[in-house]
């Protein structure tokens, strides 16, 4: 049962799992939303800034050609000419002929001289701007005129700021950068803050949220101007809308699976103890063996046994349930059920060869209740076998753990069961506590087996554990032995059991009895040969 302080741990545990790619989805949304938006907006002031790019090479192109012509000012031809610049030119609505701040004529025909006052602004490179009141243009706005020399060019500034935006409030402006004022050269909009014109020096552009603004801005170094693109805020939160449509329910869908995995977890780890007493009263157990062969004869000799659990809706591992069982003190029913199984199966392959030897995992508190030797006995009793067909295995860990152990693991030798060390080298021991360990067998463990490789380079660890096995006296098998060069360096090191892939995978009973048969059948028939 879950206790209370249990249950509060869970059930923040689970809201944190659904909440995190919940909240994560949604600023997902913000940020992608955010993301697209700027885009656009840096969009319109680059396109912007080309632009002012063209207008500037128009008005130098302009400048040129009239300082070159040679023609009377304000001469018919040179009338013409200005018009064929005008003509050829995207954003000039018309060229003229400017001095000291008055139009002579344009392009359109020599009329009175204009005077346009002071320049508004001096934007760079010699170019001066000015406005042309809307009433002496008969436009309904004022047009903007850039002279350079003797050149001007009259334009029309909404012209210049007529792109097309996905939304329809965009503000598009180009304005004075060079001192400071926000002297607008053109501006859609009355919404250019000041604030915006701050930019930091030597970045060439640059957004910020502003006032309700999303704020592109990019320089026109040549112009001393600068040029600015504003979206209003708001269009990023429905944008938000949008992805949040998918992304959210993305979010909630993942969040409920994680929460509904832990909270599943939590379920299985506190209720496991029910689940195991119940899986051993329906005989959920089974094992399976797995052979251990002598590498000189590969003959089997015996096999070992390895427990699996399965439930009605999956195959558990025995690396999951074995320390969890050990963990709640249940895994002595485990041995017992394992114990009861091999004791009827056993019989089977002793018929067929009365020298076979099994191998059972124990566990460490297995090792620390006297128990086990009544439990042993009963197992010799029932299956007729004899102590020298036995082999127990035990962790390192389980050795070294209680004092109470060594008795145990001493009374069951005196009794003439083989003990065998298990994954020796993968915990905490040295080798040199080996030679303090009751022992008769020590099994080299699958990492270390793995080190051997085709053509003989192997880690040095595995030639000591054997040498020192050599020199203890102990009987040795390999594990997890896959391959035949692997098989041929075991063997060529004197190690003479072994057990993996290479042999023979973990298999029920039947396959393991055919087996037998047919191997005692072959060395029938040898002996009559
Ligand atoms: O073959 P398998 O992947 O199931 O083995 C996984 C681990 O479970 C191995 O370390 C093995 O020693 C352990 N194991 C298998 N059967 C038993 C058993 O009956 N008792 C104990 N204590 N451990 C076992
Ligand atoms: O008890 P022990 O920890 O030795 O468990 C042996 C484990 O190794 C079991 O899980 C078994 O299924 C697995 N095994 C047995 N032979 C091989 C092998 O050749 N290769 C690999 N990778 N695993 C093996
Ligand atoms: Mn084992």
């Amino acid at each position: 049962m879950l206790n209370q302080s249990r249950v509060g741990v869970v059930s923040t545990m689970t809201m944190v799992a659904f909440l995190v790619p919940v909240l994560a989805s949604v600023y997902l949304s913000w940020r992608e939303s955010y993301a697209r938006e700027k885009s656009l907006t840096l969009g319109y002031a680059q396109n912007l800034e080309r632009r002012m790019d063209e207008i500037s090479g128009q008005l130098e192109e302009g400048a040129d050609t009239l300082q070159a012509d040679g023609l009377a000012p304000c001469s018919p031809q040179e009338v013409k000419l200005m018009r064929q610049i005008d003509l050829g030119s995207s954003y000039i609505k018309a060229a003229a002929r400017i001095e000291r701040s008055t139009l002579l004529c344009t392009s359109q025909g020599v009329t009175n001289p204009v005077s346009l006052g002071k320049p508004e602004l001096a934007t760079g490179l010699d170019v001066s701007e000015y406005s042309i009141p809307g009433r002496q243009t008969k436009t309904p706005h004022p047009l903007k005129v850039f002279a350079e020399g003797k050149f001007a060019a009259i334009v029309d500034p909404n012209l210049v700021l007529d792109i097309a935006t996905e939304s329809p409030d965009v503000e598009l402006a180009v304005v004075d950068s060079s001192s400071g004022k926000s002297g607008r050269v053109a501006a859609l909009g009355p919404a250019v803050s000041s604030d915006w014109l701050d930019m930091p020096a030597h970045t060439a552009q640059s957004t910020i949220l502003n006032a309700g603004y999303l704020v592109s801005r990019v320089r026109l170094p040549q112009w001393h101007l600068l040029v600015i693109a504003a979206t209003p805020q708001g269009y990023i939160d429905r944008r938000i809308g949008r992805f949040a449509v998918f992304l959210i329910p993305l979010g909630a869908l993942c969040g409920g699976v994680l929460a509904l995995t832990l909270w599943l977890m939590a379920r299985i780890h506190s209720s496991f103890p029910t689940m195991l007493r119940r899986a051993i009263r329906e005989e959920s157990f089974y094992v399976l063996y797995q052979p251990v062969i002598e590498l000189v004869t590969l003959r089997v000799i015996g096999a070992e046994v390895l427990v699996r659990w399965r439930t009605s809706y999956a195959e558990m591992r025995p690396d999951f349930f074995i320390p969890q069982a050990e963990q709640c003190g249940l895994i002595q029913l485990i041995t017992e059920r394992v114990l009861d199984l091999v004791a009827h199966d056993l019989p089977r392959f002793l018929r067929i060869d009365p020298r076979f030897r099994i191998a059972i995992n124990l566990s460490a508190s297995d090792l620390q209740d006297v128990r086990l030797l009544d439990a042993m006995d009963r197992f010799l009793e029932i299956s007729g076998a004899s102590p020298e067909n036995v082999e127990l295995e035990a962790t390192e860990r389980a050795f070294l753990e209680s004092p109470s152990t060594a008795k145990t693991i001493g009374a069951l030798r005196a009794k003439g069961f083989s003990v065998a060390i298990d994954d020796f080298g993968t915990g905490y021991s040295s080798l040199a506590c080996l030679q303090t360990l009751p022992l008769d067998t020590l099994k080299i463990d699958r990492a270390f087996v793995d080190t051997i490789h085709a053509g003989g380079t192997t880690s040095h660890v595995v030639e000591h554990i054997i040498e020192m096995a050599h020199e203890l006296d102990l009987e040795m098998v390999a594990e997890g032995v896959e391959t035949e060069p692997q098989a041929q360096y075991l063997l060529e090191h004197g190690v003479r059991l072994a057990q993996g892939w290479q042999f023979g995978r973990p298999m029920e009973l039947e396959p393991l009895c055919q087996r037998l048969q047919l191997q005692a059948s072959a060395e029938a028939a040898m002996l009559f040969a």
